[in-house]
C-alpha cells in the first residue's frame, strides 16, 4: 500500500513537472510570431470519448484511438472511428455559440485541430505556443504529445514548445476546450452572461532568443509628486528567463532622449531613473511613448503612458487632480452578431461607443478582456477596471478555488500591469456578506496589492437595503482603495421614483463608486414610462437616477452603469422581451441607440465641463 502509494505521489509529481505552466511572456505584439489563426477543424465530442476509454480511463499518450493522435489510417483496414476534416471547420479566434446553429447553448467537449509548416527563423530561438484565451479548459497537443493544460477562460497563457517536438512540414496541433461549468472553478455554474466557449482569442507561436525579456514594468514612482512635470521618477523592473549570460539591461525612451543601463545580477533586474520631461497620460491627453527594453540578446518595444492614480481622503486623483469617472460597464461581446469580441475592430466599435456615449472609462465586466480592449483604451484615452470572474456564489470554503481565483487574478495583472489605462483591479462581483467570503476577498485584495502597489483595488459590492435607509456598509468596504456597489433602485426594487426618497449612509469615509445601475428594454419597444420594457421605463429610470447622483455626497467619485450593449444571457426567459437576452443596454442588439443612452450622455457632457 505504502509502495502504491508513493508511486502515485511520483507519477503525480511528474506528471506536474511535466505540465507545469511557463510563466507568462508579456509584450506579445514586440515578438516575433506567427499567427496560427484561422480555419481550425473540430470534432464535438459530448461524451469525452477522444480522452477517455470505455473504462473510463484516461487513454494513454499512445492510444491510437486518442484524438491529439493522428487521425490518419495507417492503412485502409484500420478502424478509425475519428477524423478531422474540413467539412467541419470553426474561426479561431471566436466562440462556437455563433458559428453554427448547433453550438448555440452546447457545454461540454470540442476537439481542435490546425495543421501547418514552421520552420524558426534563427536556430538558437526558443518556441513557446501563446494563446489569448481558451474557455474554459485547454489541453494542448502538440504532434501528438501533451504540451499542458490550462484553466480559466479569459486568460493568456503559453507553453514552451520543446525542439524534438517540431517538424519543418506537417505539423498538427490539437486543443481539447471544454467549457463545462463546475461548482469549484471561478466562475461558479451561476452567472448572468453566455457561456461562451471555444478558443476565443488569437493563437501564435511566439519565437525568443534563449535568454529573452520575459517581461517588465515600468511606472512612475508610487507617491512621487507631480507638482510640475519635471524629473518625475520612474521605477520597475525586467525580468529575464535566465539572466546568467546577460550583462545589462538598457532602457530608452527615444522621444524624451532617455537611455539608462542597469547591471544584471538576478533574473529581475531592478529599473529607476527620472523623466526629464513628460507629457501625462490622461484621457484628455492619452499620450504613449515609445519605450525599448534592450539585452543585447533580446529586445522589445513597447507604447505606454506614464500617470499616477491614488485615492487621498475621500477622493481619486489622476495624476494629483481630483477624477470623476464617467463610465460604462461592458461585456466581451457584440450585440450585432451576439458573439464574443476578440479583434481590435471590436475594441475600437465597444470603446468608440462608449466615447460617444461621453465616458472616460469603462468597467470590463466580469472578467478579463481581450488585450486588444485594454491596448485600445491606451490608445483612446479610456480608464479601465479589470476584473476577474469571482462572481456571486463561487465556494468561498475552498482554498483549491481561491487558488484557482488568485491565478487568473495574476494573469490579468501580468498580461495588463504597462497599460496606464487600467487603474482598477476588482477582485469580483456581489459576493455574499459572510466570514468566509471576507477571508476569501481580503486575501484576493492582498494578493492584487503585492502584484501591483501602483493601482487601487476593488470589489463591486452590495446595497445593504434597510427601510428608510441604503446602508453601504459591507464589512470588505475596510480592505478596499475605492467603495464601489451595485444598485438597481427602480428595477429590482419599486419604480424609478424611489431615487427621490433614497437615502444613503456610508460606512466608510473613502470614495465611493456605484459599479451598476440599469433597466431594462428591448430596443423599439415603446410605451409609457410605467411600461416595464419599454424605451421610455429605461429612459425614465435614467433620469431618476441622474437626478439621484447629483445629490450625493463629495465622495462621489463616479459610475458605471449597467450596461452599454444588450447581451446574452441563458437567464433571461422572458420570450417576448428577452428570449436569452439581458437587454439592459443603452444600445440594443442591432446597434441601435435607446432613448435612455441621450439621458446619460447629457449628464456625462455636463459632468465633463465641469470635472477631470
Ligand atoms: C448585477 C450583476 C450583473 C447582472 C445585472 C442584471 O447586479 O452584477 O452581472 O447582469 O445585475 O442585469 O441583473
Amino acid at each position: 500500500m505504502k509502495f502504491l502509494s508513493l508511486i502515485t505521489v511520483l507519477l503525480l509529481l511528474t506528471h506536474l513537472s511535466l505540465f507545469a505552466q511557463t510563466p507568462l511572456i508579456t509584450d506579445i505584439a514586440a515578438r516575433k510570431t506567427t499567427s496560427l489563426n484561422g480555419a481550425w477543424q473540430y470534432i464535438i465530442d459530448p461524451y469525452g470519448t477522444g480522452y477517455y476509454d470505455y473504462r473510463y480511463q484516461e487513454r494513454s499518450q499512445n492510444d491510437r484511438d486518442a484524438y491529439w493522435n493522428t487521425d490518419e489510417q495507417v492503412n485502409k483496414t484500420e478502424r478509425k472511428e475519428y477524423r478531422f476534416t474540413d467539412k467541419y471547420t470553426l474561426q479561431v479566434p471566436g466562440d462556437w455559440n455563433s458559428q453554427a446553429e448547433k453550438f448555440l447553448y452546447y457545454e461540454g467537449i470540442v476537439w481542435y485541430k490546425r495543421s501547418f509548416d514552421f520552420t524558426k527563423s534563427n536556430a538558437a530561438n526558443k518556441v513557446y505556443l501563446y494563446f489569448g484565451a481558451v474557455n474554459f479548459d485547454a489541453d494542448v497537443y502538440f504532434n501528438g504529445k501533451k504540451l499542458g493544460k490550462h484553466k480559466g477562460g479569459f486568460t493568456a497563457f503559453n507553453f514552451e514548445v520543446p525542439d524534438s517536438y517540431l517538424k519543418p512540414t506537417g505539423n498538427y496541433l490539437v486543443v481539447k476546450v471544454d467549457n463545462t461549468r463546475h461548482k469549484d472553478e471561478v466562475p461558479t455554474v451561476n452567472t448572468d452572461w453566455w457561456n461562451y466557449g471555444g478558443i476565443t482569442r488569437d493563437v501564435q507561436l511566439v519565437e525568443v532568443p534563449a535568454a529573452f525579456i520575459q517581461d517588465y514594468s515600468l511606472h512612475i514612482k508610487k507617491g512621487a509628486s507631480l507638482k510640475t512635470t519635471k524629473n518625475i521618477p520612474v521605477e520597475g523592473w525586467v525580468q529575464l528567463n535566465d539572466w546568467q549570460t546577460t550583462k545589462e539591461v538598457t532602457v530608452e525612451i527615444p522621444e524624451l532622449k532617455i537611455k539608462k543601463a542597469f547591471p544584471v545580477t538576478g533574473d529581475k533586474v531592478a529599473v529607476q531613473f527620472n523623466l526629464p520631461a513628460v507629457q501625462l497620460w490622461s484621457p484628455q491627453t492619452p499620450k504613449l511613448y515609445n519605450i525599448v527594453i534592450n539585452t543585447g540578446a533580446d529586445k522589445i518595444e513597447d507604447k505606454i503612458g506614464f500617470r499616477t492614480i491614488e485615492v487621498v481622503g475621500r477622493q481619486v486623483l489622476l495624476n494629483g487632480k481630483p477624477l470623476f469617472m464617467r463610465g460604462i460597464c461592458t461585456h466581451e461581446e457584440i450585440p450585432q452578431l451576439g458573439r464574443r469580441a476578440y479583434s481590435k475592430q471590436d475594441a475600437l466599435q465597444l470603446l468608440g461607443w462608449a466615447k460617444e456615449l461621453g465616458c472616460n472609462m469603462v468597467r470590463l465586466a466580469h472578467y478579463p478582456h481581450n488585450e486588444n480592449m485594454t491596448r485600445t483604451a491606451d490608445s483612446l484615452g479610456i480608464l479601465v477596471w479589470s476584473e476577474i470572474p469571482v462572481y456571486w456564489t463561487i465556494d468561498f470554503s475552498s482554498g483549491e478555488v481561491f487558488d484557482k481565483a488568485r491565478t487568473q487574478l495574476t494573469e490579468m495583472i501580468t498580461r495588463d500591469h504597462n497599460r496606464a489605462s487600467i487603474i482598477i483591479w476588482s477582485v469580483g462581483n456581489e459576493t455574499p456578506v459572510n466570514p468566509l467570503r471576507l477571508v476569501f476577498m481580503r486575501n484576493l485584495i492582498g494578493a492584487a496589492r503585492s502584484l501591483d502597489s501602483t493601482r487601487l483595488v476593488s470589489a463591486a459590492l452590495e446595497v445593504n437595503y434597510q427601510p428608510g435607509v441604503n446602508k453601504i456598509d459591507d464589512p470588505l468596504g475596510e480592505y478596499v482603495d475605492i467603495v464601489s456597489f451595485n444598485e438597481y433602485l427602480g428595477w429590482y426594487a419599486g419604480l424609478p421614483d424611489k431615487c427621490r426618497t433614497a437615502n444613503w449612509e456610508f460606512a466608510y469615509n473613502k470614495p465611493f463608486f456605484i459599479s451598476e445601475t440599469g433597466a431594462e428594454t428591448l430596443g423599439g419597444f415603446h410605451g409609457d414610462s410605467l411600461t416595464r420594457w419599454s424605451e421610455e421605463y429605461q429612459e425614465w429610470y435614467y433620469r431618476e437616477q441622474v437626478a439621484m447622483f447629483k445629490r450625493m455626497p463629495d465622495n462621489f467619485a463616479g459610475l458605471s452603469p449597467w450596461i452599454l450593449c444588450d447581451f446574452r444571457s441563458p437567464r433571461r426567459n422572458n420570450q417576448t422581451f428577452q428570449e436569452g437576452w439581458n437587454n439592459k443596454g443603452l444600445i440594443d442588439q442591432q446597434g441601435r441607440k435607446k432613448k435612455a443612452f441621450f439621458v446619460l450622455k447629457e449628464y456625462y457632457d455636463e459632468r465633463s465641463r465641469t470635472s477631470n
